[in-house]
């Protein structure tokens, strides 16, 4: 078969078409982090390119993510597969003001393949219900994502909120997102930073001290 088809169309949004190759991939043992990080990702990365070149708009968008988002419900219950959620409790979202949840999806996927139990409250999460979700599942690393240079700020809200509440100190806060940097991590205070999915998980296991 041929796979270059999968970045094809995700990037023309043929959800149903998307599903049916990745599902065809997975049988014929392409693994799940090829099918991600060599049509999956860099489909999405030319579909922000089109819309950047004003040749796509946001239906555009929208119809390509969710293609993505099709093949990525096929290969998660496939990157959990014989985990035994020891590695640690995450709670991941999207900051608040902020949609933009397919790179998080994929994080929160490959933290579970890594071996993390994931709680993932989803898109536009506030800070109280992050603080809620620490407290509640005794969290050891809180994931955030943001994808617009207007909603980074919402990250810093949020650590603030953590450390009001008291729980800053037993939770590291791992941060990611494609305006996101290094220097902005600290900035913030948060513990880590990632660029990647793949990377979110080393830097995740990392900052817990089972790299
Ligand atoms: Co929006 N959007 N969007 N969008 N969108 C961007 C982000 C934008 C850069 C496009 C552009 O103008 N060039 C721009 C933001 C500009 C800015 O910074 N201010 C933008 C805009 C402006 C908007 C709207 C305002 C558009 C409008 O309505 N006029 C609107 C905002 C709505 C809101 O959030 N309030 C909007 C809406 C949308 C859609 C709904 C149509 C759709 C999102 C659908 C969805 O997510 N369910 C969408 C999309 C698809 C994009 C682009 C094209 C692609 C984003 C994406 O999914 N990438 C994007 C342009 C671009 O990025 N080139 C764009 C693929 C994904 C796999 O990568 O999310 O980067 P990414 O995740 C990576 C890493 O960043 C990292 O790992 C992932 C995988 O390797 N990572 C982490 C992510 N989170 C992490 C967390 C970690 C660690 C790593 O630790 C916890």
């Amino acid at each position: 078969m041929d796979l270059q088809q999968i970045y094809e169309l995700v990037v023309v949004g043929d959800a149903p078409g998307v599903e049916e190759l990745v599902e065809q991939a997975v049988g014929t043992g392409v693994p799940p982090l090829e099918i991600i990080s060599r049509y999956l990702i860099p489909a999405m990365t030319e579909v922000g390119a089109r819309f950047e070149r004003a040749e796509f708009f946001v239906p555009e968008m929208i119809i390509a993510s969710g293609a993505m988002q099709a093949a990525l419900t096929v290969l998660k219950p496939l990157m959990a597969e014989g985990q035994l959620d020891t590695a640690g409790q995450v709670v991941l979202g999207t900051v608040q003001g902020d949609v933009h949840d397919l790179g998080k999806n994929l994080v929160s996927v490959m933290l579970e393949g890594g071996g993390f139990a994931v709680t993932d409250l989803g898109a536009d999460v506030g800070p109280e219900a992050f603080v809620e979700t620490v407290r509640e599942h005794k969290a050891d690393i809180v994931g955030m994502s943001a994808l617009m240079t207007t909603t980074m700020p919402a990250m810093e809200r949020t650590i603030q909120a953590l450390i009001e509440a008291g729980l800053r100190h037993g939770v590291k806060i791992l941060v990611g997102g494609a305006p996101l940097t290094q220097a902005y991590c600290d900035q913030i205070g948060a513990d880590g930073y990632a660029p990647d999915a793949p990377s979110a998980v080393r830097k995740a296991k990392e900052l817990l001290g089972i790299a």
